[in-house]
């Protein structure tokens, strides 16, 4: 064993993370959500995924404060963790969460290669009532300037994670900094004591365990836009100081409510899933059985944008092995393709996945 390999078995995250409920990826700080244990529409905190570039740090809300400066703002200031819960309205939106290289594993597979980074599933994803302050009305009493063009948020942890995101994102009425999950004061794990939600996009948008709120009036460039989370191919050349573009709202993809593989018994069952589409809708889910027809797997959660759906269907398969295979589509006609455009990094999988379902012989 490498040092690194000794180190990355440490557990670096406060909550538990038990094998029933979450999937290891190996690192000590990223768990991913096990899709077969998705209770009901939303993800509930003790088996919410958890992506972390570094520990969980110990935050004390009595002494925590959020700062907004920059040259965008007219007036910097600061917030204490009391201000934000009791001087601006509060605002309970549901919202996905998604990390940009979720079932990197499986794109790997289908290139035949391993892709470097967090070695997803399929789990990295989640959904969650988020309870806090929209971020425009934080930055309305600093004053934007006419020429502030980026807002970047910037994390308390040991690598001050930080990615800007352009104005307009930041004044959405849907982007907020949290405060709760789910009803509960935010998890330790998940960005307490505030985090900000941003609506449709990659996970990394979303900074955990927030400090800081940069306003600028020139566009910023960090580690998170110019060599993670952007897409480095043939036809994206770099540009600037970035290696390719930076990710932003993430593509429509699906899921199974199985483990892989799945086992079933040879009774007619309901299968269920999810699909998500980033800002988009997703409008339909079909799925299809070995070589069979496509059919209709009905939606039966209302369709937002930055919320994924549940569908379902219902199965009588026949024993012996098969492969479930399930495509959703958003309301821009986007579909998940057979094959994901490759990447260097390994992002965006949202292929159409061929789930591996093993059916036990009847016994009578
Ligand atoms: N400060 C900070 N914020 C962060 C991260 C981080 O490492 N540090 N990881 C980002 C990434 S890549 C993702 S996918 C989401 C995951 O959020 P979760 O751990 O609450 O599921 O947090 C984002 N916010
Ligand atoms: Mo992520």
């Amino acid at each position: 064993m490498t040092t690194q390999q000794q180190s990355a078995t440490v557990h670096n995250v406060r909550k538990p993370t038990p094998p029933e409920l979450m999937e290891d990826t190996g690192t000590g700080l990223d768990y991913g959500t096990r899709p077969d244990r998705l209770p009901g529409f939303l993800t509930p905190a003790d088996r919410f995924f958890i992506r972390s570039h570094a520990p969980t740090p110990t935050l004390d809300a009595a002494d925590w404060t959020l700062r907004i400066d920059g040259n965008g703002v007219r007036e910097p200031l600061v917030y204490t963790y009391d201000e934000l819960w009791r001087r601006f309205p509060l605002q309970s939106v549901v919202r996905t969460i998604e990390c940009a290289g979720n079932r990197r594993v499986l794109m790997g597979e289908e290139f035949g290669r391993r892709f470097a980074g967090t070695q997803w599933q399929r789990g990295a994803i989640g959904t969650a009532e988020w309870t806090g302050v929209r971020l425009r009305d934080l930055l309305a009493p600093a004053g934007i300037t006419p020429d502030a063009c980026e807002v970047m948020p910037e994390g308390l942890d040991a690598i001050r994670a930080r990615r800007p995101l352009p104005v307009t994102k930041a004044l959405a009425g849907d982007t907020l900094v949290a405060l709760a999950m789910n009803g509960e004061v935010l998890p330790p794990d998940h960005g307490f004591p505030a985090r900000l939600v941003v609506s449709g996009w990659l996970g990394a948008a979303s900074i955990k365990w927030l400090g800081r709120l940069q306003v600028s009036e020139e566009p910023l460039y960090v580690p998170w836009n110019t060599d993670d989370y952007v897409l480095i191919d043939p036809d994206h050349p770099a540009a600037g100081p970035a290696l390719g573009p930076a990710i932003t709202t993430l593509p429509v993809a699906s899921l199974v409510e199985l483990p892989w593989p799945a086992r079933l018994r040879a009774e007619p069952q309901v299968i269920r899933g999810r699909a998500f589409a980033g800002e988009n809708r997703v409008v339909s889910v079909r799925y299809r059985v070995d070589d069979g027809p496509w059919h209709d797997a009905p939606i039966t959660s209302s369709a937002t944008p930055g919320v994924w759906v549940r569908w379902q269907f219902t199965w009588d398969p026949a024993p012996g092995d098969h492969v479930l295979r399930v495509c959703a589509t958003d309301d821009r006609g986007n579909t998940q393709p057979d094959v994901t455009a490759w990447n260097e990094l390994g992002y965006l999988h949202h292929a159409v996945l061929a789930h591996p379902v093993h059916v036990e012989p009847r016994t009578r």
